[in-house]
């Protein structure tokens, strides 16, 4: 049985492999299915050429993934796929939360919701007919958007899994657009040690994903990855994008240890954004010594009724602590602020964008709120997605929570760009960490976002 697997194509700032996919062709490989995997991003082919290359593996179906930013050309690619009657199988963080409306636009056979690799394994092996397997819905067990989901048998045991599909997804050609806004060394390796988050913030769509069930890699299990993706692949530089790295203090310690002493020699990063409250000296003294450049925090406002409206479940000190310990030890940290939360009000804005140039961040990111599916507040105000209306996605405001008007939110966003980044200080503490090449990249990220 062969199986061909899909990332489609669609503007993007940045390009990192799709573990997703990985995954799943891993878990299916290592159960006897042959897969094909296709990164229509990585190779910037639109879905006709991904169709053509489907065409000729002749497939027993087709998997593609599906992030909300990428709904329309998941749909589109899915109606070519139909056309030519492969059984098409569309999984990911949006299909999940809105199964019904997917399978109703894209046409396609099967929505799996949740972590993908033990249903779809379950698929095949009963050649695409679903006897109730967990997880995996039609429009004949799926009758309206409104009824319940049950998700996919996760994997308990993540180390039951092999590696992602490394083979497949070539990590060495993932050259340009990195995640995060700077870099040491390319090509960059990307990995996920862990699944699922136990916080609750309610513009997330993790802690519904995961449903907290929490899971993490046996660190021996990551070393080996590094290893892999260094020797096999010449990857030089890694970044981890667990929601929290550093979720479990002990183990996080130990994976630093084992880092130096499996002579890793990789500058490393974690670009998803720890959570603050996590991270203590212990831990920030282990990174540097472990090779870590540059670590990002989820801030979101420096409010701090606001981090209570969105259930941070953490305070401005210790936001404070943790950009504190990475100057303190000369690890470049970023801030990932978000603008229109509830209660967002023109002083709210104004004391997160003073917090940050106050602060020893040496990073910032001020994204506009999206309202993802899958997050509270998605539900909480019984928002409905419009596939029409994505391109206006993190660039205008999709509904006003605070008291502020869009524009007025839009124009804060600029400012604050510009205010936080046009400093000397900031370039020049950056400059001592970067080559030609990122600063280059560096300036074309934040020219295009401003
Ligand atoms: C790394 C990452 C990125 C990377 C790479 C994204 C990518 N396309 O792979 C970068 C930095 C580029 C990125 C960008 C963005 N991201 Co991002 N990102 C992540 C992160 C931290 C990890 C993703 C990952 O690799 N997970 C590991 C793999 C194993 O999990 P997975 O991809 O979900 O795959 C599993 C299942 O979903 C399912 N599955 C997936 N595909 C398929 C396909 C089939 C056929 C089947 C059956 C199953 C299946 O099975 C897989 C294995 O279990 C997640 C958070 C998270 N914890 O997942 C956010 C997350 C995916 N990102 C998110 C968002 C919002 C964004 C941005 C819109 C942010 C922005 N402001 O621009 C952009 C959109 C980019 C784009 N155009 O696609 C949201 C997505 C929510 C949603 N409803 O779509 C997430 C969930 C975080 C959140 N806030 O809730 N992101
Ligand atoms: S924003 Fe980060 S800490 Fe909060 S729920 Fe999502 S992944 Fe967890």
């Amino acid at each position: 049985m062969k199986i061909v697997l899909i990332r489609t194509n669609a503007p993007s700032l940045q390009l990192v492999p799709p573990l997703g996919i990985g995954y799943i062709s891993a878990y299916l490989n290592k159960h006897g299915i042959e897969t094909v995997l296709i990164d229509g991003l990585r190779d910037k082919i639109n879905n006709k050429k991904i169709l053509d290359i489907v065409l000729k593996e002749n497939p027993d179906a087709v998997g593609i993934t599906c992030l909300t930013a990428v709904y329309n050309e998941v749909v589109d690619m899915s109606h070519l796929i139909k056309q030519h009657n492969f059984i098409c199988i569309i999984g990911g963080v949006h299909s999940t939360f809105l199964p019904y409306q997917t399978l109703v636009d894209s046409k396609a056979d099967f929505v799996i919701c949740g972590e993908g690799e033990k249903s779809f394994y379950e698929l095949a092996k009963n050649n695409f007919i679903n006897n109730g397997i967990k997880g995996v819905y039609n429009l004949d067990n799926l009758k309206n958007e409104s009824q319940k989901i049950e998700f996919s048998e996760p994997l308990l045991d993540l180390d039951e899994v092999p590696f992602p599909s490394w083979d497949k997804l070539l990590p060495h050609k993932y050259v340009g657009k990195p995640a995060g806004l700077i870099y040491k060394k390319t090509p960059i390796g990307y990995i996920m040690t862990s699944r699922g988050c136990p916080s609750n913030c309610t513009f997330c769509a993790s802690p519904y994903f995961y449903k907290k069930n929490v899971r993490f890699r046996n660190v021996e299990n990551v070393i080996e990855e590094m290893l892999e993706l260094r020797d096999r692949y010449g990857i030089r530089e890694i970044k981890f994008i667990d929601d929290n790295l550093v979720l479990r203090k002990s183990r996080v310690i130990k994976l630093c240890e084992l880092i130096i002493k499996n002579k890793i020699n990789m500058p490393w990063a974690c670009t998803s954004g720890l959570k603050a409250i996590c991270v203590d000296e212990d831990i920030v003294r282990a990174f540097k010594e472990a090779g870590c450049y540059n670590f990002n925090i989820g801030i979101e406002s420096a409010n701090s009724q606001i981090l209570d409206n969105i259930k941070k479940q953490e305070t401005i000190d210790h936001i404070t602590n943790a950009i504190n310990l990475a100057d303190k030890y000369k690890i470049i940290c970023g801030g990932f602020f978000i603008f229109d939360l509830p209660g967002e009000t023109k002083e709210t804005i104004k004391e997160s964008i003073d917090f940050a140039i106050k602060s020893k961040l040496t990073l910032a990111t001020f994204n506009i709120l999206d309202i993802l599916p899958g997050s509270k507040l998605y539900t909480d105000i019984n928002w409905k997605f419009n596939r029409y209306d994505l391109k206006y996605s993190y660039s205008q405001p999709r509904y006003l929570f605070g008291k502020l008007t869009a524009k007025e939110i839009e124009k804060a966003q600029k400012q604050a760009l510009l205010r936080f980044y046009l400093r000397p200080r900031i370039m020049f503490k950056l400059l001592p960490y970067m080559k030609l090449e990122p600063i280059k990249y560096f300036f074309k990220r934040l020219l295009k976002i401003v």
